[in-house]
């Protein structure tokens, strides 16, 4: 990494407020936007250390030592008040990464091996019914983004956990997953519709078939496909081979609805490692302020460039709608 000092006009070095009238390293700049980006409150713990350990320490950056300090105790205590977990109920999981996507669905039909395979999450897995008892996250990769997969307790007439319904909503989208070789599958999606429509939740907007690698699987699977066509989007997997998996990943991105963007400093190139994520329809105001507070204040324009090459710096007003994989330049006045 390249440690030289970078100058404050090109890295608009200021802390809540206070300009540094000192020149700061790479390394910091980087702590900070790793800091910006944290979701966690122990990943914000790891980047303030950082930061406090790179910042340059004389009388010109005393105001801002003690502002990282401050920043750094708040941020142990919450993450000890988050380990001891007495801040919600046990059943409900706390929001990490780019969306949180809650896998619902009948006995028995793959949900706990869907998030084996596809997280480092381990909830048990069983051929028998009513196995998970209790919501497992589990963070998924679709691409350069992280998005968070809740396992859930099964959905039945025979019974259901009373507090599925605060799970479901606590959730970005939910995903029904569903065995289509199940004898009683259509039975099963109607019960799950129907009591989703009782709690006045919005329904999943992705089917999953899963374990499309059984014999004569291909059959029910296009049976249920048919039937629910015209309601859900529909996506056959297998959480055994994998097939079908890396799909699944890219129709829950879409289901959530967002957008990446990478932002650049002039001359230089974007981060293509690390997206900032926004909600689709926001603009380039919405992004400006999700870089940095100066950016949303006094941004004048940005220039917009894409990972494709296209729109070659074309210079965008902050009512522009942000699109997936934009790369913005702010410039401020
Ligand atoms: N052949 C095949 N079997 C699968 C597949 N996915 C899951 N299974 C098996 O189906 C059984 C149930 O899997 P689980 O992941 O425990 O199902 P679940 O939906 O979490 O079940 P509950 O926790 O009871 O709701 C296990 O024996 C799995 O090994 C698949 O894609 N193909
Ligand atoms: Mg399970």
């Amino acid at each position: 990494m390249d440690r030289r000092p970078v100058p404050v006009t090109q890295c608009y070095a200021t802390w809540r407020g206070i300009t540094v009238p000192a020149n700061l390293t790479a390394d910091y700049l980087a702590a900070e936007q790793t800091y910006k980006r944290s979701h966690t409150q122990e990943e914000r713990v790891a980047a303030l250390e950082q930061m406090l350990a790179a910042l340059p320490k004389h009388k010109g950056t005393e105001k801002i030592q003690a502002e990282l300090r401050r920043r750094l105790s708040q941020a142990r205590k919450e993450s000890q008040k988050t380990i001891g977990g007495h801040e919600s109920p046990p059943y409900l999981i706390k929001r990490e990464g780019a969306g949180q996507v809650v896998l619902i669905g009948p006995p028995n039909s793959g949900k706990s091996q869907i998030v084996c395979r596809l997280t480092h999450a381990r909830p048990e897995v069983a051929d028998y019914r009513f196995t998970t008892r209790m919501p497992t996250p589990g963070m998924m990769r679709f691409e350069n983004v992280q998005i968070q997969l809740v396992d859930t307790p099964p959905m039945s007439a025979e019974f259901m956990e009373p507090w599925m319904p605060q799970v479901i909503r606590a959730a970005q989208i939910g995903v029904l997953i569903v065995a289509p070789n199940d004898s009683d599958v259509l039975g099963e999606i109607e019960f799950i519709l129907q009591t989703l429509e009782g709690w006045h939740l919005p329904l999943p907007r992705l089917l999953v078939g899963n374990k499309l690698d059984q014999a004569g699987a291909e059959k029910d699977f296009a049976a249920v496909q048919t039937i629910y066509s015209d309601r859900f989007r529909y996506v056959g997997v297998s959480a055994v081979t994998g097939a079908g998996l890396e799909a699944f990943a890219r129709e829950a991105f879409g289901c959530l609805d967002l957008v990446r963007f990478y932002s650049k400093p002039p001359g230089r190139k974007p981060d293509l490692d690390v997206p900032y994520v926004l909600r689709r329809g926001a603009t380039v105001q919405d992004a400006a302020a999700q870089v940095h507070r100066d950016f949303a204040e006094h941004l004048k324009y940005a220039r917009l460039f894409r990972t494709s090459g296209e729109h070659d710096g074309l210079m965008v007003e902050r009512a522009h709608v942000v699109e997936d994989e934009d790369v913005l330049e702010f410039h401020t006045a």
